[in-house]
């Protein structure tokens, strides 16, 4: 039969509407809300689910019904039309306690003993012989984020014909650190640029806003800090502060806050002052005048993130005076307004010629109990930067009278970028598991981050975003995961990586339990294997410098000595490794004795911290029985299998994904892939120049010569630090 040019016309429209169903571009994130298939599941579903009912008339409570709605019309493939305050039988039902009636109140009271502000209830409650799913919380938002995590029992299809689950956040400020400049680069950024469009707010919302704000509160992620650590004081001028405004209430009906960096010269910079002296009363009150204006503007802003005082950014020191003048005069200007100031405690100095590893913990200690109660001193992970793995930072415990709370980089500055697939929360749950020994055994830092080791008021956590306008985010489909985890761990800190890895697949891709174990595996395995192939046994810091991309083991001629990776692994050709026992820097004294003595005694340090702590010579014998230059050429060659293995167990996945991500995410193993050898051949031939010792015969033999490695330059690597 001839085809009309009208009917071609439908059938090529038909055909680019299922390729283009097909196809995912990873815009949803963990939001993607595609019909049930499995029959059985949606039939117990749509039984269940008849009406959908809610009352009151916040921003909130309508941002939780119009995610409902679509939920349920994506998942179940039907409409439902809302009722507000229905009084029949009610089979989905969304309020607050103050709006429920009094019959459910009592079905509930015992309940909301048991959470806070904002938790959340989710509940099967039979009224009149009817089962109701009452959804509830003690304010609007736990009832937001009750309405998102039911949606999520539905995308990881578990049975809902009798709910009973009730949950709250541990920690109370849990942010996303944004490392946004104004012109829109991004400080470690690898998903593009900055989502924030400075130049067409505050009259333009572009709809990303809102989707970030979604996806932020599905996880309970309560505040967001717009802008760069390395701070620019423009953001503090009216100008800008209309669009930080703007997004303030975008972002307000998903119970996300606001904050910005506070760069310590703004008084001068903008305010025409000749000192930024946090001692000075001028400069007091022109923060005092700025946080009013700021708050005139927006009632709820969070407060001021401060770098000070390190890498060059100004700070309270350039006056003579310290952290606790700088960090309690800002505090008093946002108090009378129940902001905080959230000071980082990542300090090193150019002057100070200890390890930086001690930096820190020496800068801030002997000030515990000195700053004002809504200070708290933002601490990374780590002691030195966000490696691939650190052992704890000792400050954590170590100021039980000051409020600390987290810093993760949930961007992977020094993990491969977004091409390589790591999956962080194994990570996270590494450090909030450790144990601090501060107050006996079982003090661990997930204790001093939610704030029940001292019984703290103020507790938070905060990621390095890793989202850029990368039309999925994140770059990496699984970066996703990233930001997804940290958020799942900043509302939880007990949780195990292992089950939210398990939720997030089930989301993002697929319930198929062929698909979730071998991929889930995978993904639990990642952070072992980039470990390995880049800085095995405790190496650290040995990633090229400036961009981080890449290695740089040589790395010698930088005019900070510790900015050089040399600095970190002292290789010689009796050994290799940082000595930080009491016969080196000694910074295992910063932890409690019970810690201090693990790590300085090279039998009971834990291998895979090995070379944090110890200078160790190439021919020490491992628990394996083979020496250490043979155990490091063993790791790197493990961390290629591993990224092969993870390839390999990746292409045989195409039945479960969608095409675009499926492509992607080969593509970008293929990259991991040869990126993992770069890392092994360039380090193994490194060190080989002082081990002087053949590589064992497991390890494939190098393709170029060191000089080839070290050759290769990268002046475009994304994500550079800006100079200003
Ligand atoms: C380092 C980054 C640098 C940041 C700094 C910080 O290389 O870009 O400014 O941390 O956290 O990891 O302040």
């Amino acid at each position: 039969m001839r085809l009309t040019y009208k009917r071609s016309l439908i059938i090529t429209l038909l055909l680019i509407f299922s390729i283009k169903l097909l196809a995912k571009d990873g815009y949803n994130l963990w939001l993607q809300y595609d019909k049930i298939k499995n029959e059985n599941v949606l039939s117990e579903y749509l039984s269940t689910i008849k009406e959908v009912s809610y009352s009151g008339d916040s921003e909130i409570i309508n941002a939780a019904i119009s995610e409902i709605q679509l939920g349920l019309s994506g998942l179940l493939g039907k409409e439902f039309i809302s009722q507000k305050n229905s009084d029949s039988n009610n089979l989905l039902f969304l309020g607050s306690k103050e709006r429920l009636s009094k019959n459910l109140t009592k079905n509930l009271e015992d309940d909301f003993k048991l959470i806070n502000n904002e938790g959340y209830i989710i509940k099967t409650i039979n009224l009149k012989g009817k089962n109701s799913i009452v959804i509830t919380g003690k304010t609007d938002i736990g009832v937001l984020y009750g309405a998102f995590n039911f949606l999520k029992l539905l995308q990881t299809q578990k049975s809902i014909s009798q709910l009973n689950i009730i949950d709250s956040p541990k920690i109370d400020v849990r942010m996303l650190n944004h490392w946004d400049n104004l012109d829109r680069t991004v400080e470690r950024g690898y998903a593009g640029f900055s989502l924030w469009n400075w130049h067409t707010l505050p009259d333009y919302i572009d709809q990303r806003y809102i989707d970030y704000a979604r996806a932020n509160a599905s996880i309970g992620i309560n505040g967001t800090a717009l802008t760069n650590v390395n701070a620019n004081a423009l953001i503090l001028t009216p100008q800008y502060l209309e669009k930080v405004k703007a997004l303030a209430d975008v972002f307000r009906p998903y119970g996300i806050k606001v904050y910005v960096t506070a760069r310590f010269s703004a008084p001068i910079e903008i305010g025409n002052l000749t000192t930024a002296d946090p001692l000075n009363e001028d400069v007091k009150n022109w923060w005092k005048h700025k946080t009013e204006e700021i708050y005139k503007l927006i009632p709820d802003f969070g407060g001021f993130l401060v770098k000070a005082n390190s890498e060059g950014q100004p700070g309270p020191q350039n006056y003579g005076r310290n952290h606790v003048d700088g960090a309690n005069m800002l505090a008093d200007a946002v108090a009378p307004f129940d902001g905080i100031v959230m000071w980082r405690a990542f300090v090193y100095s150019e002057h100070d010629t200890t390890d930086r590893a001690k930096q820190a913990y020496s800068e801030f200690v002997p000030y515990d109990g000195k700053f004002r109660d809504n200070v708290i001193i933002q601490v990374k992970n780590g002691a030195i930067d966000f490696q691939p793995r650190e052992p704890f930072h000792p400050m954590f415990g170590a100021m039980p009278n000051t409020p600390l709370m987290m810093e993760f980089q949930i961007t992977q500055e020094y993990l491969g970028f977004s091409t390589h697939l790591v999956y962080l929360p194994k990570l996270y749950e590494e450090v909030l598991e450790a144990d601090t020994y501060r107050k006996g055994k079982g003090s661990t830092v997930a204790k001093v981050i939610d704030g029940t080791l001292n019984h703290k008021k103020l507790t938070g956590i905060a990621g390095v975003s890793n989202i850029g306008n990368d039309i999925n985010w994140t770059g990496h489909p699984f970066a996703q995961a990233n930001w997804y985890g940290f958020g799942r761990l900043a509302w939880n800190p007990y949780l195990k990586s292992e089950t939210i890895a398990d939720e997030w697949l089930r989301c993002t891709f697929s319930n198929d339990k062929n698909f979730i174990q071998p991929i889930k595996e995978m993904m639990l395995k990642s952070r072992e294997t980039v470990v390995n192939y880049m800085t095995p046994l405790g190496l650290h810091h040995i990633m090229d410098t400036g961009h981080h991309y890449g290695p740089g083991p040589w790395v010698s001629n930088l005019s900070r000595p510790e900015w050089n990776p040399v600095y970190y692994h002292n290789a010689d050709e009796n050994g290799i490794g940082f000595n930080r026992t009491s016969t080196g820097s000694y910074a295992t004294e910063q932890y409690a004795p019970e810690i201090a003595e693990m790590y300085n005694n090279i039998e009971t340090c834990p291998e895979k911290d090995l070379l944090w702590f110890h200078h160790v010579s190439w021919d020490y014998t491992l628990k394996n029985g083979k020496t250490l230059w043979d155990n490091i050429a063993l790791k790197y060659q493990e961390g290629v299998n591993d990224v092969e293995y993870m390839s390999t167990t990746w292409n045989t996945m195409q039945n479960y994904v969608d095409k675009e991500r499926f492509n992607q995410v080969k593509m970008l193993l293929n990259i991991q892939l040869k990126e993992a050898k770069w890392w092994r051949d360039a380090c193994l031939l490194y060190f080989q120049q002082f081990s002087k010792k053949e590589l064992p015969i497991e390890v494939k033999k190098p393709e170029h010569t060191l000089e080839y490695f070290q050759s290769l330059k990268f002046p475009y690597a994304p994500g550079i630090k800006p100079q200003w």
